[in-house]
């Protein structure tokens, strides 16, 4: 590509993705280079302002530990993960979140975010966990501080990172494009920090046709994080725990301030509440049948239950936990009242955070305190932040370390990868769930103090091979030479034999995903057989991808994005193949292994050798600290 130029950067600690992780690391970061005299960069698709999944904003904060208080201890949020997660958690990774997340909360509100109080003075909680927020604005105020942090001349917006660049093994930084400018990029840095969030559209979405990129999570988090470190070599863990969560159907509305701070119920089609008439299924799956709150993905079966016997739709009963809180209230007035201000809570929720519910309950004439709106479980998504748990598997903090652990989970620098030189934090790294948006900054802050503590002490010096990156430039925009070589042999430039458009890719990345991995069609359910013929599929797919076209800058960006997604695919494929049991049934079913193992209570890592493509699953232990 001769009218593309090259940019080329030098920096310390690279920073890759602009959302919560990242936003924590920048503020972390800048204050130790600045006793240190490094360099910190940051490179986002997108602008910072509204970057990520935050993008819309969001109505509550989802861990908030208050610590302070003494209310809740770090083990009381430990057990509440591992419960969550049917056991498999890293807890040395989810208490060093947890002790550190309220401060990121506090730095929240002091740069501006409005936390809801009581009259009291207290923050309003949204569950034991939750906290309410006016957060139409959230990230803009959380980009801002970062922003400031490290200085606008040190990011680059609009800027997707394509894969990492590597020398002797470690990490020495990462390659990329400009999303509007004919620019190449070459990063190089002494320690790259990966927050590049999780991955939608892998699988086929339940919008289809007009209403198709509708989804819970947002359809540009591709996979990116995965993908980079995949790439790197760096080992993967959890890659079979997607996250499937039940929504409001169609616009995907989230249904935690429904359930928790409404208290609203879900009722089949007879009027029935699954949780109760199908409780004696949780037996099944004890001892996380037997638990408080009852995991997320045995709720999601439970309801799932229901679907498949017919007893759909399901409904979230607003109108009836609207009324039955008014109804408390002693006369008259207070009743009015009370039902205007939970009007206004009704859509808030939504207007701060998914605003297309909103829209749909206007669109439908939905009154949430007078009818009630139908829920379904979305498509599965990779989130290592929320109740998913996939992402790369980090070392723990030192001190959390006991003799047992040590040896499997502690290598020398907080949330580094198995390969030198690569920090995840958010959606990147995993088994440490539950972290939402408030603990994924407060996961990047720690990931970048431990990325920072590499730099100075190991000193990375690297070397750089400008052929190999000559070729890398080649390979990653050669979509663009493809169509502009081609695109007059057909009369409708989108179908060409010699080439495949990213849309078309997509769509059959998410058939082959939905068919045989256990997508909404095959109702979350996959065996063996599927697996392996999902895998023949993916095979040719793989080799179908060097043949991607693009138009423009905007079509790469997509064809780098659906690569991304087909490793992700690949990632989890293979390890929902290797774990030869159901551990969590709601997220997927594995119809010839139906139940929970003992000898299965490991994690299911995985990792790709850069050199020979050659793919290792590998068992490690699950220590419980707590
Ligand atoms: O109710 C590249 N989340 C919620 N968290 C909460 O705390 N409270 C809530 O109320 C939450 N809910 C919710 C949530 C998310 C969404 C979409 C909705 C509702 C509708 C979850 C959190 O948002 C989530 O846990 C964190 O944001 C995760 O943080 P992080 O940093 O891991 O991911 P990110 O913020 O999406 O940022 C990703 C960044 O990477 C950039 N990027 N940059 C360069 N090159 C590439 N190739 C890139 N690929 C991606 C992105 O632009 C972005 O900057 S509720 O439903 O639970
Ligand atoms: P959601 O809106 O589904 O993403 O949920 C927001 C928060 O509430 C997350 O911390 C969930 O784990 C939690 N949550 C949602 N529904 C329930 C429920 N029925 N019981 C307990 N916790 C829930």
């Amino acid at each position: 590509m001769a009218n593309f130029e090259t940019v080329e950067v030098s920096t310390d600690l690279l920073i890759v993705g602009g959302g919560m992780a990242a936003c924590g690391a920048a503020v972390e970061a800048a204050h130790w280079a600045k006793k240190n005299n490094l360099k910190v960069t940051l490179v986002d698709k997108a602008a910072m302002d509204r970057s990520g999944a935050v993008a819309m904003g969001l109505s509550a904060i989802n861990q908030y530990v208050d610590l302070k208080t003494g209310k809740n201890t770090l083990k009381d949020y430990v057990d509440y993960v591992r419960n969550d997660l049917m056991g498999v958690t890293r807890e040395d990774l989810v208490v060093n979140i947890a002790r550190h997340v309220d401060s990121s909360v506090h730095l929240f509100e002091k740069w501006g975010l409005p936390i809801w109080k009581d009259a009291e003075g207290n923050y309003v909680h949204e569950g034991r966990w939750q906290l309410m927020i006016n957060g139409e604005s959230y990230k803009v105020v959380v980009a801002e501080a970062a922003k400031n942090a490290i200085g606008m001349a040190n990011i680059y917006e609009r800027v997707f990172i394509v894969g990492p660049l590597m020398s002797g093994g470690k990490c020495s930084g990462a390659v990329g494009f400009s999303v509007r400018e004919n620019k190449f990029y070459i990063f190089k840095a002494k320690a790259v920090m990966v927050a590049m969030g999780g991955a939608v559209h892998v699988f086929k979405p339940r919008s289809a046709g007009e209403g198709l990129g509708r989804a819970w999570y947002p359809p540009w988090n591709s996979g990116s994080s995965a993908y980079f470190t995949l790439k790197a070599g760096a080992e993967m863990t959890c890659q079979e725990v997607r996250f499937i969560p039940v929504r409001f159907k169609d616009a995907y509305g989230p249904v935690g301030a429904w359930f928790l701070l409404f208290k609203a119920r879900a009722t089949n089609a007879k009027g029935e509440s699954y949780m109760d008439t199908r409780k004696d299924e949780l037996e099944k799956w004890v001892p996380y049948g037997k638990v408080k709150p009852v995991p997320a993905n045995l709720r999601n079966w439970l309801m799932l239950l229901d679907v498949m016997n017919g007893l759909g739709p399901i409904f979230m009963r607003t109108e009836e936990a609207i009324q039955k809180i008014a109804e408390s209230t002693t006369d008259e007035k207070a009743y009015k009242k009370k039902m205007k201000e939970l009007e206004s809570e009704a859509w808030e929720d939504f207007l701060d955070m998914t605003i297309s519910q909103a829209i749909l309950w206007a669109a439908t004439n939905t009154a949430p305190e007078e009818k009630a709106s139908e829920i379904a479980a979305a498509e599965p998504y990779f989130i290592g932040s929320h109740s998913g748990a996939s992402g790369a598997w980090v070392s723990g903090p030192e001190d959390l370390q006991t003799s047992k652990t040590k040896n499997d989970y502690f290598w020398g620098y907080v949330n580094m990868a198995t390969v030198p030189g690569i920090f995840c934090a958010g959606d990147a790294s995993g088994a440490s769930s539950h972290k939402f948006s408030s603990g994924s900054h407060a996961e990047g802050r720690i990931a970048a103090k431990g990325a920072i503590q590499y730099i100075m002490k190991e000193k990375p010096s690297h070397s750089y091979d400008k052929a190999a990156i000559d070729a890398m430039k080649a390979e990653i925009l050669k979509p663009l030479d493809l169509f502009e070589q081609h695109k007059a042999g057909s009369s409708d430039p989108e179908i060409n034999p010699n080439y495949m458009k990213p849309k078309m890719f997509m769509f059959r990345l998410q058939k082959l995903m939905d068919e045989y991995a256990g997508g909404v069609t095959a109702q979350f359910s996959t065996n063996k057989a599927l697996l392996e013929k999902g895998m023949d599929l993916l095979t040719f797919l793989k080799e179908d991808s060097v043949n991607l076209a693009a138009k423009d800058l905007h079509e790469l960006m997509r064809c780098w994005e659906n690569i991304h997604r087909m490793w992700q695919a690949e990632a989890h494929m293979r390890t929902i193949l290797f774990r030869e049991e159901t551990r969590w049934p709601g997220y997927y079913f594995r119809s010839d292994t139906p139940s929970m193992k003992k000898d299965w209570e490991v994690f299911a890592n995985c990792k790709v050798d850069p050199k020979t493509g050659e793919w290792t699953m590998i068992k490690r232990p699950i220590h419980s600290i707590y």
